[in-house]
């Protein structure tokens, strides 16, 4: 018998004896066959401070990353300071890519790498900028497009210390963060514009925002629930209108790339029908905060206007703790999106909790909102993140009409597993979860008409994921951190990815569709099994079909591919 027959059967027979309980919605959750459009993006995402290393070689200067590990506060204590050594092994992260055929790859650049102050009036550190040359290079040469975010979390030190970050004078005249980080970005497009093609300004402003500037546990670790994270997503929207200005004004003619904005977002659905306009309520505070000036009109949803100054009044203040825009600002925000960066990984269940004031208020609590999760949502390796496939469908359904019908790249989306010994290199469940996610995002695109210009699977390896240090793992790419050479092994996803980037989606009749066919309903299956009472998790999981399923199957894929 052919060998590819053989073990097409044995997984089919493997599969058959996969006891299914059918807990599954079957419509919601039916496999959609067909491609994306031809021009469909497939790309993966990495981000500087968590994969580069060489935390201070030749004259960069420390991140308020680096501050936050050096303190100890991740956990066991692990640094980006080595990180994936990406900083040296570019070469061979470009050769990783090129193995899966991915024609695109979202990369970050370290401000403090290139500005060791984040000022360029004290100096370029030409090392660093030589390091991203040389990775623009590398990826070129080797057919892969850049996509480069300019702010992915590691805002230099000194800007923190002289200036307060993005806390700087949020509501006057005088703010010079926004300039600086103009000047940053006008550094970028000049060096790397030639070859850097789509420009990404900030990764997810809700978590440096929030987390780095409201509850404080990210850096630059400010503790100010209240009103730290207007304040600061305030000014991340106006260095953002300010970044997007220059590109316009003095790069776009001779360049001709595209410059937009990444925002995360959970979607939240809403726990029983009363509570539907909490669900949106939540997704306003969550994207639309960011969103709707952006992409909308210059100002933050009508929503979280009108909460926010009912909590004035409750709180006894004079002026709402939300930050106004002039109409000169609004002007300058408004339409500064050539297209919508998503990361999106999870959903919430939203139940209403209107209108309880309370005397410390934060960011959640003003939302109005409690959020849980369903019972049969299982969940990943970070304790945040349930997976629930659909959920991705019905927010690109809301972004397209919310906002006008943009073009949205999907620019993170990913599961993570636990670092444990022996390690997950048939990871079955991140291939369940890219399957089951990108059918959804091809629903959007071909059934739903959003106009779904790309998807990026986060991450291409296992990286420093912020406080979980490197006990999350998102690669489809296994690292060892023990190993000083920091070596990297394709996990069993990397091998499903190359396919299906390879077959633009779930064609009809090709041998990659009956494979995910064969696999679809144990995807479902597996993860229901995970909350009815394997304890293990996904350890066991894992395990248990790394003899029965996974290794005929790589051994199927690596005949087909
Ligand atoms: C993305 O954030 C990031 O862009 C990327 O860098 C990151 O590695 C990836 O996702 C995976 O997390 O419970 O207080 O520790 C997604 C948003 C940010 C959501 C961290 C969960 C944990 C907050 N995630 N957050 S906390």
């Amino acid at each position: 018998m052919e060998p590819r027959k053989f073990f097409s059967l044995l997984l089919g027979v493997t599969l058959a004896l996969t006891p299914i309980n059918g807990a599954y919605d079957k419509e919601r959750d039916a496999l959609l066959k067909g491609t994306f459009p031809q021009d469909f993006i497939w790309s993966s995402a990495t981000a500087a401070y968590q994969i580069e290393g060489a935390w201070n070689v030749s004259d960069k200067g420390p991140s308020v990353w680096d501050t936050l590990a050096h303190q100890g506060r991740v956990y066991n204590q692990d640094t980006g300071d080595v990180a994936c050594d990406s900083y040296h092994k570019y070469p061979e992260d470009v050769a990783l890519m090129k193995q899966m055929g991915l024609k695109y790859y979202r990369f970050s650049i370290s401000w403090p790498r290139i500005f060791p102050t984040g000022e360029q009036q004290d100096g370029v550190n030409q090392d660093g900028v030589r390091y991203y040359n040389a990775l623009i290079n590398e990826l070129i040469a080797n057919d892969i497009q850049p996509m480069v975010t300019l702010f992915h979390w590691d805002l230099p030190q000194v800007l923190q210390d002289r200036y307060g970050g993005f806390l700087n004078n949020h509501t006057t005249n005088t703010t010079v963060i926004h300039d600086l980080f103009g000047d940053y970005a006008r550094f970028c497009y000049q060096n790397f514009g030639d070859r850097v093609k789509y420009w990404i300004t900030f990764n997810e402003p809700w978590i440096t925002s929030w987390l780095g500037y409201g509850v404080g546990n990210f850096a630059p670790q400010h503790n100010e629930p209240a009103e730290g994270q207007y304040k600061a997503a305030h000014n991340i929207i106006l260095s953002h209108a300010k970044a997007y200005h220059i590109y316009d004004d003095e790069f776009r003619a001779a360049q001709g790339g595209q410059v937009g904005i990444t925002l995360n977002c959970d979607w939240g659905t809403p726990k029983t029908p009363a509570d539907a306009d909490a669900a949106l309520r939540y997704v306003q505070f969550f994207l639309g905060w960011f969103a709707h000036p952006i992409y909308k009109n210059g100002d933050y949803p009508e929503v979280m206007k009108t909460t926010m100054a009912r909590k004035a009044q409750e709180e006894g203040r004079t002026t709402s703790r939300l930050p106004e825009f002039t109409p000169e600002q609004k002007l300058s925000i408004s339409g500064t999106g050539d297209f919508f960066g998503l990361n999106h990984y999870t959903t919430v269940e939203v139940t209403d909790a209107c209108c309880t004031p309370i005397e410390n208020p934060n960011y959640d609590t003003d939302k109005d909102v409690g959020t849980g999760h369903a019972p049969d949502w299982p969940r990943a390796a970070s304790s945040w993140l349930y997976v629930v496939p659909w959920g991705i469908r019905n927010l690109l359904g809301f972004i397209k009409e919310e906002y006008g019908d943009p073009e949205i790249y999907v620019t993170e989306n990913g599961r993570s597993d636990h670092d444990q010994d022996p390690a997950i290199m048939m990871d079955m469940e991140r291939i369940c979860y890219y399957m089951m996610y990108t059918n959804e995002v091809m629903k959007a695109s071909n059934m739903d008409n959003v106009k779904v210009k790309a998807y990026t699977a986060w991450s291409l390896l296992d990286n420093f994921e912020w406080l979980s240090g490197y006990s999350e793992r998102f690669g489809l790419h296994y690292v060892d951190f023990n190993d000083p050479t920091r070596t990297r092994y394709p996990k069993a996803s990397s091998v499903f990815f190359k396919q299906l980037v390879r077959n633009n989606g779930y064609p009809e009749g090709s041998e990659f569709t009956k494979y995910v066919e064969n696999m679809w309903y144990f995807c479902h299956n597996t993860t229901e099994a995970e909350v009815n009472g394997y304890t293990g998790g996904a350890s066991q999981i894992s395990s248990l079909f790394s003899l029965f399923l996974a290794i005929p199957m790589m051994i199927a894929y690596s005949l087909i591919a």
